[in-house]
């Protein structure tokens, strides 16, 4: 048996933290051969729910299971952890601009990027959910300067999981068949789900009708998150934390042959992203480490989709660069 690792979960107690925890507990996330300390952090007045939730872990008897820390502290949170999923967030409220939600996000990434930096394992594993996802991952990685800076990502595989599932209903196929699909860019309404290099079984689709691709699928998986609301009167939370898993499963464990997955990661530069964003890209993973895929062909449309994407990921990391340390 492999000696445990420590896995943080931040919002333990709410709705995706709930779906999260007992399937990483079963090895859905990083394998069923590795067994897993849980960190589950949370503000003070959700304790008493964070209480519940490991009353509810420990009655799973989940043999991978070797321990669990409950704590409204980031410094015991952090402490030696290996795999970091922040999600836990301030909620948009009513009459609350973006700006706002940027700046009250910004301060709980800070700190909690500044826990990571003194007290996680060097080689830590940083995934951010919680939303604004991108610029919160930034903040957080500018706030852990003794952290490689590559470690820090946030998630948009919920919205190339759904891009996959809309086009695998568009073409009568399993999803299974599908690859290559790609997510560009912020996890907000300007993402941009790119069909150009998918194949079903291998074979690049092709005869796509541009109108159904640009005013019905790009709407439909930018706008799945508020539909979801709209039908289940609270928002994406087994997917969320589904995607989530995968997310880290990929980055952990490696993405099978010939296809990859999407991840936003720093930008380098590639495909003319200048470094200073978290920025989604197609990557392949293998032996924990990600790498951009190179060399896909940039349509002109792509490019302005791209461009739009990149345009609002700048405008919110000016407005939290004064909180970087
Ligand atoms: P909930 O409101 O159910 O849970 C959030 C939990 O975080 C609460 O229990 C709260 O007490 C806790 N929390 C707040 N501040 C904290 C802090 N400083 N430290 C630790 N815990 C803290 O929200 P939920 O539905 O679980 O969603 C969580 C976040 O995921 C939201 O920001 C949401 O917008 C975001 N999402 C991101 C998605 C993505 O694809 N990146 C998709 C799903 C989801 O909407």
């Amino acid at each position: 048996m492999k000696s445990p690792v420590r896995v943080v979960v931040t919002g333990a107690a709410g709705q995706i933290g709930y779906q999260l925890l007992f399937r990483i507990a079963a090895g859905n996330m990083l394998g069923d051969d590795q067994p897993v300390i849980l960190h589950l952090l949370e503000i003070p007045p959700a304790m008493q729910a964070v209480q519940g939730v490991v009353m509810e872990l420990e009655d799973c008897a989940f043999p991978l299971l070797q321990g669990i820390v409950a704590t409204d502290d980031a410094n015991v949170a952090f402490k030696d952890a290996d795999y970091a999923l922040l999600v836990g967030a301030m909620p948009r409220g009513p009459g609350m601009e973006r700006s706002d939600l940027l700046k009250k996000n910004a301060e709980i990434f800070s700190v909690q990027g500044k826990a990571i930096n003194n007290h996680a394992n060097k080689d830590i594993k940083v995934l951010v959910v919680g939303n604004p996802a991108n610029t919160n991952a930034l903040i957080a990685q500018q706030n852990a300067p003794n952290i490689n800076p590559a470690q820090f990502t946030a998630m948009v595989r919920l919205d190339h999981n759904r891009a996959i599932a809309q086009m695998a209903d568009k073409l009568s196929v399993g999803t299974h068949e599908l690859s290559n699909m790609t997510i560009w860019g912020n996890h907000s309404s300007t993402q941009y789900p790119d069909i150009s290099q998918l194949k079903v079984n291998g074979e690049v689709v092709k005869d796509i009708d541009h109108n159904w691709y640009e005013n019905d699928f790009i709407p439909t998986v930018q706008q799945r998150g508020a539909a979801i609301i709209k039908a289940r009167g609270a928002s994406s939370a087994a997917s969320a934390a589904s995607a989530a898993i995968d997310h880290m499963k990929s980055w952990a464990l490696g993405t099978p042959d010939k296809d990859w997955v999407s991840m936003a990661i720093p930008s380098d530069g590639s495909y003319g992203i200048e470094p200073g964003v978290i920025f989604g890209y197609p990557v392949t993973c293998a032996n924990g480490q990600y790498r951009i895929v190179q060399d896909i062909p940039i349509s002109d449309f792509s490019q302005q989709r791209i461009d739009a994407t990149n345009q609002e990921l700048r405008e919110e990391r000016a407005a939290v660069e004064h909180l970087f340390s």
